[in-house]
């Protein structure tokens, strides 16, 4: 019998392990998913973070002041306008020559007068603004506890006055596009809350009947750094407060609720942000916008809006189940358990909790109703002056909060990303026509949601011409994991072509390579020979080459599956072979750098020469000098101190994986709790940013499960303090969904899902097999990966 047909005739017979579960009263309170805390947040990094992809809220879970701080995605200081520099494509021939010639100085002093952007720098992504529940008593509480319960999506707050018992519940809903808060009493008439709505700057805050309605625009003052001042990006904000008993009396800007037996408060907010016009659009009015939103929910009851939110929260969240251990009950706050952690106590349940949620904070920021991509912190700022402006780092930030995506079975939230990268195209153009003479789209290491495409803010962090190249990945790897052929033709492939288009004409000869210049290998520095020059522009970067190496790639198996482009292929394979490999330098590491210079930090905490190990596939068993030389180089990274961010740990993580190094995986998952970690589990970098925590997420995905040149790897980076799991749901590339449970360190049993039929070559350890399957069909393997009949 053809294997083909066995497999169809055993079809029947499988079991399925992983199914996308209705809500229930149970998905609400499983205890493995909950972060539960006995005490309130006493910072905005111990408040609970909420959204639905484009509204934002922290909660604190306070009693008396009870604070929800608010953000709404396009909320940015600055506006659309031309930066790039006007001397660059007379400055650029000049430049290179400079690098060449390994004059760095001459070349960065330039490179930063004619090349940088005009003004260098950009404003931030802003807070909404606050909402305050403010009580007049402060009466002694017990029984305190409040919650975020990560697969329904609800966060809880609840406590208990004199006898009664007083409960918060929140959560912002995607389907109806609004925050709703929901206070409950144990006796009726309980509720006495005055209700405010603030913000520190820029903002009219009134309060009529029972309504609160916020109206601002941005005051952007003159800054030479970031450009001209102005009136810049209007918002808005409205909440309905709806009570049953009781009643509500407006101040001039709080509504006063008195003696209610319970309280719904649907909240909104929007600006006249435009993201086909990467600008601000007077057409749109916010608050018209948030009156539209608020008039078709506000009659709606409150449980009828919960069982909305949740269902749909929960069919996104509950694709994937994990478990690393035994299940623990969560008899402990989390808090209490994070600091047994980071004093050395093992809790693998606090590990999966922590990998769900990173798939909970990608979900809630990066999905519809929301337009824009996750940024430096997701969603949740609280600032008007963000570190890093909470921008669009694409020199590894955002590259890696889109890293769980696929894997994670979560891959609707690209498409914000998507949609951006998309439109980087219109600036990205200009820029590459202005400042290089290339066609093409280009794109340097960190933009704003105007689309800034010019380097900005100093050449030693800001020459990075391959980012747009880069940013094409998470486009790419979603073809590869869907196998959608329509969105690749559609989407993904133009953006990807119009790049190597850029690529095609930006690089230059150089002893009979092909090179880029000016670039640099992320915000690391070089040391010239008997020079003191901490030199950072440079020709060729080793990230630069496995970048166009990826992506020469990338879009010759793009152009087979659409069949298209014949002749671009022969030209990209042309350009490909003069390409500078990957080496080894005289230390046994990956060179960083096209010569063998030393490095001003060898702790840097970016890893980019080992791109080509995680997350390309050029780094491999099957390169043995290259793999070993990997190895080296990240061992003399952190004996110099790196992984000292977030973010850089995370990524470390994935790097042991793919060495296939389960114990330095381990080791380094647990020195991210112990030195990156919140105790609302967010990542530090030191301060907040998420990267971190997408990227971990990743990371623990990688050590179960891996998927590049062709093959799926179960279980390659299992560390021994795991011998006992399950993990169901998680994705490879060609279309597969993967379940595994495992037992005394060792794969018991694997159930794929063929999401799109096709050949799937997977492997466990030194057993490696091979099989056609038929799309929506799903095959139970045994340890040996030997496919089982029906028990
Ligand atoms: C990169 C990193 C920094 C920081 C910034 C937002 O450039 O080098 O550490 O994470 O992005």
């Amino acid at each position: 019998m053809q294997l083909k047909t066995y497999f169809t005739a055993i079809l029947s017979a499988v079991i399925i392990f992983t199914s996308c579960k209705r809500h229930d009263a149970k998905t609400e309170f499983n205890p493995v998913y909950r972060l539960w805390y006995n005490k309130p947040a006493t910072d905005w990094n111990e408040a609970l973070p909420l959204g639905n992809g484009r509204l934002g809220a922290m909660v604190y879970g306070r009693v008396y002041n009870e604070c929800i701080q608010l953000n709404e995605e396009s909320l940015w200081g600055g506006y659309n306008f031309d930066v790039n520099n006007k001397n660059a494509l007379k400055s650029l021939p000049e430049v290179r020559r400079l690098i060449f010639n390994e004059q760095i100085k001459e070349a960065y002093d330039l490179a930063n007068k004619d090349l940088l952007a005009t003004p260098p720098r950009f404003r931030s992504y802003q807070t909404l603004g606050n909402l305050y529940l403010l009580s007049d008593s402060l009466k002694p509480y017990s029984a305190y506890n409040r919650s975020l319960t990560l697969n329904a999506g609800v966060g809880k707050t609840s406590y208990s006055i004199d006898g009664v018992n007083f409960m918060r519940e929140i959560f912002v809903s995607s389907p109806d596009n609004v925050v709703v808060i929901h206070l409950v009493a144990g006796k009726p008439g309980s509720i006495n809350v005055k209700i405010a709505l603030t913000r520190v700057k820029d903002a009219v805050v009134t309060a009529k009947g029972k309504d609160i309605v916020m109206k601002g625009q941005v005051v952007d003052k003159p800054d030479p750094a970031k450009g001209k001042g102005g009136k810049h990006m209007k918002f808005a904000a409205k909440l309905i407060a709806l009570n049953k008993g009781g009643s509500i009396v407006p101040g001039d800007s709080t509504l006063k609720v008195e003696n209610a037996d319970e309280l719904t408060i649907l909240l909104t907010a929007a600006t006249d942000y435009n993201i086909e016009k990467l600008n601000f659009d007077r057409d749109i009015k916010p608050l018209d916008v948030c009156n539209s939103i608020l008039d078709k929910v506000k009659d709606t009851p409150y449980n009828e809006l919960k069982k909305r939110h949740v269902s749909n929260h929960a069919s996104i969240f509950e694709r994937v189940k994990i478990e690393l251990g035994d299940v623990q009950t969560d008899t402990l706050p989390t808090d209490v358990r994070l600091k047994r952690v980071k004093a050395g106590e093992k809790d693998p349940a606090l590990t999966a909790l922590y990998f769900q949620y990173g798939r909970y904070l990608l979900m809630n920021s990066s999905r519809a109703p929301g337009v824009l991509p996750a940024n430096l912190q997701g969603i949740w700022n609280r600032h008007i002056n963000a570190p890093w402006e909470s921008d669009y780092h694409t020199n590894i930030n955002l590259e890696m909060n889109y890293s769980p995506a696929e894997v994670c079975n979560l891959s609707e939230t690209v498409i914000p990303l998507v949609n951006f990268v998309d439109k980087w195209r219109v600036p990205g153009r200009i820029t590459a026509r202005k400042m290089y003479g290339c066609r093409g789209w280009v794109i340097h290491h960190a933009t704003d949601i105007f689309g800034k495409t010019a380097p900005n803010a100093d050449m030693r962090w800001g020459m990075s011409p391959m980012s747009g190249v880069w940013m094409t990945f998470p486009l790419w790897r979603h073809y590869e994991y869907t196998m959608d052929t329509q969105y690749l033709k559609n989407r993904a492939f133009p953006i990807m072509k119009e790049a190597m288009e850029f690529v095609s004409d930006f690089l230059v000869e150089k002893d009979g390579m092909l090179v880029t210049n000016p670039s640099m290998s992320p915000e690391n520095s070089y040391k010239l020979k008997e020079s003191d020059c901490r030199c950072q522009l440079t020709y060729a970067p080793t990230i630069d080459n496995e970048l166009i190496r990826a992506h020469i790639k990338h879009c010759i198996e793009a152009c087979k599956v659409l069949d298209t482009c014949a002749e671009s292929v022969k030209k990209w394979q042309q350009i490909e072979k003069k390409i500078p490999k990957i080496r080894v330098g005289k230390d046994s590491t990956i060179m960083e750098w096209i010569k063998d210079y030393g490095e001003w930090e060898p702790g840097h905490r970016h890893m980019s020469h080992l791109l080509g190990l995680y997350p390309l596939e050029q780094i491999t068993p099957q390169t043995p000098q290259l793999f070993k030389a990997a190895g080296k180089t990240l061992e003399k990274r952190l004996k110099h101190g790196g992984g000292h961010t977030g973010w850089s740990r995370a990524w470390i993580i994935s790097l042991y994986a793919r060495l296939l190094e389960p114990g330095k995986a381990y080791e380094n998952l647990q020195a991210l709790f112990r030195k990156s970690t919140l105790n609302n589990l967010f990542d530090t970098h030191p301060p907040f940013q998420i990267d971190g925590n997408f990227g971990a997420t990743a990371a623990i995905a990688e050590m179960l499960l891996q998927s590049y040149n062709d093959t799926i790897n179960l279980l390659p980076a299992l560390p021994g303090e795991w011998p006992q799991g399950k993990v169901y749901g998680l994705c490879a590339k060609g279309g597969f969904t993967v379940d595994m449970e495992w037992k005394e360190g060792r794969l018991e049993q694997a159930v794929l899902h063929s999401n799109n039929g096709g050949v799937c070559k997977i492997k466990y350890g030194n057993i490696s097999k091979r099989f056609f399957t038929e799309k929506g069909e799903s095959y139970r393997l045994d340890k040996k990966l030997n496919l089982l009949k029906q028990e």
